[in-house]
């Protein structure tokens, strides 16, 4: 086996295990290899593609929000969606798309037809997406996408936004205790903690042993 061939075999499954950013177009596709591009997806804050590496693909979105198809090739994903408006040297992706982050299961195509903007963007704005996704290896992947606002634009509708072999839900927060059953342990010092959980199984204690005796 030549060394090419090697590389290659070694390379195929690393790239197959990232996410290619289908919808709005990506700056440059970061699946290719990337000791030919120098991209990768581990780099922040957009996988070292620079802006407008190609004119054309700027995409256009609605005003108030657009759809988003990923296609994801991990197990599960966490996924994090930034916007950051205008054209700026230093980009800050600082406007959450998703401030409930998005947990996915499956390896596949993920469409969400419409990611609600904060505010209304104007006709003719300028901004860039960026994704990021997490998976078990806890280290981030980007991804960004170039936008221009446009009042004509639409989301992706009917057959343009299937999902296919992936579902996802939105990351909530958990009421306080949730987990820990009646024992809402705060692990703010491990001596904080012991003490709660002492003292909660304490209470348990007590509280079962009168439920025995009533
Ligand atoms: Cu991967």
């Amino acid at each position: 086996m030549g060394l090419h061939a090697l590389v290659l075999l070694l390379a195929v499954p690393l790239a197959a295990a990232h996410y290619g950013l289908v919808y709005p177009q990506w700056r440059g596709d970061t699946l290719k290899d990337t000791n030919v591009t120098g991209w990768n997806q581990y780099i922040y804050p957009c996988a070292g593609v620079p802006r407008n590496s190609t004119k054309a693909n700027r995409t256009d979105w609605p005003l108030d929000g657009g759809s988003l198809v990923l296609e994801l090739k991990h197990p599960w994903d966490y996924i994090f969606v930034n916007l950051v408006f205008g054209v700026k040297e230093r980009e800050a992706y600082d406007i959450s798309l998703t401030p409930e982050f998005l947990n996915s299961t499956g390896s596949g195509i993920l469409c969400i037809e419409k990611l609600a903007l904060p505010r209304n963007a104007t006709d003719g704005e300028l901004g860039s997406l960026q994704v990021v996704t997490v998976s078990e290896r806890g280290s981030a992947l980007y991804n960004c996408a170039d936008l221009k606002f446009t009042s004509s634009a639409t989301t992706l509708k009917g057959d343009q936004c299937k999902s296919n072999n992936v579902t996802y839900f939105a990351v909530k927060q958990q009421a306080a205790g949730q987990g820990g059953g009646a024992c809402p342990a705060k692990p703010s010092a491990a001596t904080g903690l012991r003490v709660n959980v002492a003292t909660c199984v304490v209470a348990l204690t007590i509280a079962l042993a009168f439920g025995l005796t009533l």
